[in-house]
């Protein structure tokens, strides 16, 4: 962790991060006001599997950051932002976690137990970015639900639908990816 992520990282999160911000802009189902299903998580698992907890880290917060710059972003109050475009962003990069395991894994041919820790890292890398949402909307989206429904359950169930939702596109997408550029998705260059 201490040690500075090499130039091509570098690179590679500065581009990917961009890439993450322009799926966001493609058509995308709407579950709620600033909640959506999409693969645009994508290519910062792609950093995470590459690079690890630190470049994956990076590459959310990035892309949270550029969210705002941009004024893609859903911002009600400062603390609102921090959370859900910082710190939720950045905590995809949990997945980065499985990063060395999974190396390991396919360098030894076992495929299957490759295949379940890909699975593992999509489902922290998304928990832990929802859990974000899930206490900001708590907290900050309850005016948002419906008459009746209480700030709780209303967060839990939109930010609910949301991550399994995304989880399962970004799980088709690699899905798709992965057999045919294994070495570009999973692998370092050197
Ligand atoms: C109940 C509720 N509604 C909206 C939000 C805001 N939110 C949710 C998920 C993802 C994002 C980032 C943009 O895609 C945002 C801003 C919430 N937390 N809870």
């Amino acid at each position: 962790m201490n040690k500075p992520l090499p130039l091509q990282a570098k690179i590679e999160i500065a581009i990917f991060s961009a890439l993450a911000l322009i799926i966001d802009l493609l058509p995308s189902i709407t579950i709620a006001t600033a909640v959506t299903i999409s693969f645009s998580m994508v290519p910062i698992f792609i950093i995470c599997f590459r690079w690890g907890l630190k470049g994956g880290v990076v590459a959310g917060f990035l892309w949270g950051l550029l969210q705002m710059v941009t004024g893609n972003a859903y911002i009600l109050t400062p603390l609102q932002a921090f959370i859900e475009y910082f710190v939720a962003f950045a905590f995809i990069g949990a997945a980065g976690l499985f990063s060395d395991s999974i190396k390991k894994s396919l360098a030894q041919n076992e495929r299957t137990k490759a295949f379940s820790l890909i699975i593992g890292a999509l489902i922290v890398g998304s928990v832990a970015r929802y859990i974000w949402h899930f206490i900001a909307g708590i907290i900050f989206w309850g005016s948002y639900a419906p008459k009746g429904v209480s700030a709780l359950w209303y967060s839990f169930t939109m930010n609910g639908i949301a991550m399994v939702g995304s989880l399962i596109a970004c799980t088709v997408v690699l899905a798709l990816l992965i057999p045919s550029a294994a070495r570009v998705v999973l692998n370092r260059a050197h």
